[in-house]
């Protein structure tokens, strides 16, 4: 597991350190879940920086079993960190008072070698820009400054996300998802792709309407699959 956490790990040294602590606690879980499962693999399988653009890859091993495979439990963990900018284009304030606030979006998909799509075990996430102070009336500048445009760039979003790592489990009992689990390679890789936009008012994405300018620069996701359980029967 050292190996490749820190071959696989590049977030932060914050991120790391939670990283390899809660890997410890689950390797010693995983012992009782080997005496009641028939098929565990314990992780944590690593895939850091999934974005849009660059998509994070996960590696873990396939199921080996005569019976057929019947359901598979993944429990994972993540956390988000994302940029984005703005700009009021109109010539007064343009929100807090009249307008509703904008936010920014983004939900991950799991997608398969084969270029399907499974459901995510990951829950979405909107983000109200709330927090952010009310842009005053268009600069003249589309620079995405002064006082009608701001830039953020937020590594750990403690609002929306109060621990470092939320943890969820997803079962698939599908067949048509469960196929990319019995790879006969022995390895299922799925490739984690976040969409993301920012919108002004959903399901309205900025910046259609017209009245402000900007978007998601950047939005990651860390994920790690801590623990894979296959179930046959
Ligand atoms: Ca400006």
């Amino acid at each position: 597991m050292v190996p490749q956490f820190l071959a696989r790990c590049g977030v932060s040294a914050l991120a790391c350190a939670a990283f390899a602590a809660s890997g410890q606690n689950h390797a010693q879980l995983g012992q009782a879940a080997r005496q009641v499962s028939g098929q565990v693999h314990e992780g944590p399988f690593v895939a850091t920086s999934a974005t849009a653009q660059d998509p994070g890859e996960v590696e873990f091993p396939a199921y080996k079993g005569a019976a057929p495979l019947r359901k598979v439990r993944l429990t994972v963990r993540h956390h988000i960190s994302y940029a984005f900018k703005v700009e009021n284009l109109e010539p007064t304030q343009w929100w807090g008072a009249t307008q509703s606030y904008p936010s920014l979006y983004s939900f991950p998909w799991f997608r398969t070698e084969a270029g399907g799509v499974i459901q995510s075990g990951m829950p979405s996430w909107t983000i109200s820009l709330c927090w952010l102070p009310p842009l005053g009336p268009y600069d003249g500048v589309l620079d995405y400054a002064g006082a009608a445009g701001a830039q953020r760039t937020v590594l750990w979003d403690m609002c929306a996300q109060p621990a470092y790592w939320t943890t969820t489990t997803q079962e698939i009992d599908q067949a048509w998802a469960l196929a990319p689990f019995t790879d006969a390679d022995g390895v299922v890789q799925l490739a984690i792709q976040p969409m993301t936009w920012l919108q002004q008012d959903i399901p309205y994405a900025v910046p259609a309407e017209g009245s402000l300018a900007g978007g998601v620069d950047w939005f990651q996701w860390d994920v790690i699959v801590d623990r894979v359980e296959y179930f046959d029967g």
